[in-house]
């Protein structure tokens, strides 16, 4: 077995803060594989970093006015301090705007174009000619050629995840001014992954069809049998890594040839720092390479930078891929430009000290194999359920009682009975349990195996009942404590991974210090972790209770940006010319009461209403009727425009015009003048 893991997590764009599907989908798998690893005395390089680069960045700048490097600084800050606060245990966390990444990307850039692994090529790309630029990525929308989705991006539909040239999309839109754009011809340069074809067939399809995930190998193998074309790797944008040769001026490096190589020099960067040999976390061939990622990048981590690898032909190649699925947020899709996320920095400051309560919901929910929804009711539930009822109340029992008939100290056992002995050996089996299922990439399941030896924990006292057999057989009770507390004490160590700081706390109630003796194959052996006359501390909880009232302020928080956001897709007409004040006090708004409403005969939208103005008793046709029956309007103060010159509609002059808007809804409303002085019409609205 592999000694050395290079394990990557995904690089997340700088546009924005961090969120629970980011942290379901790649980082809280990645922290609990990483710190398993090391917990068997692996060597790991756990990286990630920030991707700086890329449209995204440039679109979130001109969005907010300010510039590229603003708004990755600004959200590089959020998000290293955000992973850092959560307890993600990356050995480095670097950026792709860093020194050692530009270098490390140019020079990859430079071998593979020595080595002539590139096609140069002329084409015409999409240009926008009122925005003076040509429409790269994220920049260009359209038709998926693919799959049909109306809003795919130049390079990827998100839709799909396939990954195609801007020029595939149909009905292409530019966006930035939303026009159609025209073609102008540029040079680029092309990763001929046909050529490479053979290649990747024979690596995916053939050596690892067994061991990656099936949604996986399923996009993999639908990608190569749709046959595989040469992908631009430089682009036409301002914001980048500057393509390193000459006739290439104000060429970038294509955001996805850049950022996976962010990997490498994060490592190169931590070695530095560490005194380590970089080399060998990427071209041993002994070191085992894993890519954490998302179902959106898979066809980034699979086909296009083992391609590059394979080029390049000095690296090792990713063991595995375990892309998982989307997580949906009550019901709906995750979205950060809609603001529907729970956003990790937020949730740290509503939850300083509940990190653990939301790595475990996470994992136990995880979109392994589908797409998956979190909700706040299930959060409680697992917390109050899981972590409180079955974990917490097991360690507080083992402890309360430890304390109470040993004064703290670890018992030593007498005469084991079966149930002890039954129970020992099921203890024996978790790590190897737990262990197989975090290799095979299956996290929920072993989450689920963690509770499952503390409800073996709990069944334990339950039936041994110590708190009965403690008037008549103390020496019952020593053996009792002490297959508790080898449980309680192999819960802090084999929880470590998923639950690192309830491990830590635990670990302290316990007073086991940071023994290296303490390991999951100690466990396995059936060798104790803890033994008189070691002496454990005092009761604390570990885990607390969730009460409705929390759960009800995210739950209204979430419902706040949904009506923030129906308002917003209202699409608002746009401010008419502006007018002078004299224009304004020409108009006479007056506060009325319609007395009577009929319909107006064969028009759907046209009610006559009879309107008490306070100076008079007129006619005014209003188009309300398909929003208002005539009883409803009936009696209702409404706002009247009175000095607006007459018009005839369908035979009836109309005198004067009802003032109206939309709720959040849609619906037409009356714009009510019930603050003004009840029941006096004829009050002047100013
Ligand atoms: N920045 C894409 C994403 O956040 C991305 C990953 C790069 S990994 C090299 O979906
Ligand atoms: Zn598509």
């Amino acid at each position: 077995m592999s000694k050395r893991y290079t394990i990557t997590a995904a690089l997340p764009y700088t546009n924005g803060p961090i969120h629970i599907g980011h942290l379901a989908g790649v980082y809280v798998p990645a922290d609990i594989y990483a710190r398993y690893q090391r917990l068997q005395g692996r060597d790991v390089a756990f990286i990630c970093g920030s991707d700086e680069h890329g449209v995204p960045i440039t679109i979130k700048a001109k969005k907010e006015g300010v510039s590229p490097q603003d708004i990755v600084d600004k959200y590089h800050a959020i998000i290293k301090q955000s992973f850092k606060d959560f307890g993600i245990s990356f050995d480095n966390y670097s950026r792709t705007s860093a020194k050692i990444h530009h270098e490390t990307a140019s020079e990859f850039f430079k071998t593979l174009y020595d080595k002539d692994e590139f096609v140069e090529e002329v084409t015409e790309q999409f240009y926008d000619v009122d925005a003076n630029q040509f429409l790269a990525d994220r920049f260009i929308v359209g038709t998926c050629p693919k799959c049909g989705h109306e809003e795919s991006y130049g390079d990827q539909c998100e839709a799909c995840g396939t990954s195609h040239n801007a020029t595939d999309l149909i009905n292409p839109k530019s966006a930035i001014t939303g026009a159609t754009p025209t073609l102008k011809k540029t040079k680029h340069w092309f990763l001929p992954l046909d050529k490479h074809e053979s290649f990747l067939k024979q690596w995916i399809l053939t050596d690892h069809k067994k061991d990656w995930k099936p949604n996986v190998y399923g996009q993999c193998k639908s990608w190569i049998d749709d046959g595989l074309r040469p992908r631009a790797v430089t682009r036409d944008l301002n914001w980048g890594i500057p393509v390193p040769i000459e006739g290439a001026e104000g060429k970038v490096l294509y955001v996805w040839f850049d950022a996976p190589i962010g990997y490498i020099s994060a490592t190169k960067e931590w070695a530095e720092r560490e005194g380590k040999d970089w080399k060998t976390y990427w071209k041993q061939k002994d070191s085992k390479l894993l890519h954490f990622i998302g179902k959106d990048n898979i066809v980034f981590h699979c086909i296009i930078f083992p391609a590059m690898l394979k080029a390049e032909g000095s690296y090792i190649l990713p063991e595995n891929v375990p892309a998982n699925e989307f997580l949906n947020l009550e019901g709906n899709k995750l979205s950060t430009s809609k603001n529907w996320a729970v956003w990790l920095h937020e949730y740290l400051q509503d939850f300083p000290d509940k990190q653990d309560v939301l790595r475990y919901v996470l994992t136990a929910n995880a979109p392994e194999s589908k797409d998956n929804d979190f909700t706040w009711k299930d959060f409680q539930a697992r917390n109050n359920n899981e972590l409180v009822a079955v974990f917490g109340n097991f360690i507080n029992r083992v402890v309360v009682l430890t304390n109470k008939y040993f004064e703290g100290k670890v018992p030593s056992p007498n005469q084991l009975m079966s149930v002890d002995i039954e129970t020992l050996a099921k203890l024996k089996a978790f790590p190897g349990v737990i262990s197989s299922s975090i290799e095979r990439y299956r996290f929920r399941e072993a989450s689920q195996e963690l509770i499952n030896l503390a409800r073996l924990g709990n069944k334990y006292l339950a039936d041994e009942e110590p708190w009965k057999v403690i008037k008549l057989d103390e020496d019952r009770v020593k053996t009792v404590m002490f297959v508790a507390l080898q449980i309680a004490s192999a819960l802090a160590v084999l929880g470590e991974p998923f639950l690192p700081f309830s491990s830590r706390k635990l670990k302290d109630i316990l007073k086991m210090g940071d023994n290296s003796d303490h390991t999951w194959d100690r466990i396995s052996q059936g060798l104790e972790l803890v033994r008189a006359p070691h002496v454990i501390g005092v009761p604390e909880l570990l885990f607390s209770k969730i009460e409705d009232q929390e759960i009800q302020i995210q739950l209204d928080k979430l419902q706040e940006r949904k009506n923030k956001n129906t308002a917003e897709a209202k699409q608002l007409d746009p401010q008419k010319e502006a007018i002078s004040y004299e224009d304004f006090s020409k108009l006479d708004i007056r506060v009325g009461t319609i007395l009577s409403a009929e319909k107006m005969p064969k028009t759907k939208k046209l009610l006559v209403l009879k309107v008490d103005t306070g100076i008079d008793v007129r006619t005014v046709v209003s188009g309300i009727s398909e929003s208002y029956s005539p009883t409803e309007v009936v009696g209702k103060r409404v706002t009247i425009l009175v000095n607006l010159a007459p018009r005839t509609l369908r035979g009836v002059e109309s005198q004067g015009m009802i003032l109206m808007t939309e709720d959040t809804n849609g619906n037409l409303v009356f714009v009510s003048p019930e603050n003004s002085e009840k029941g006096v019409n004829g009050l002047k609205i100013s």
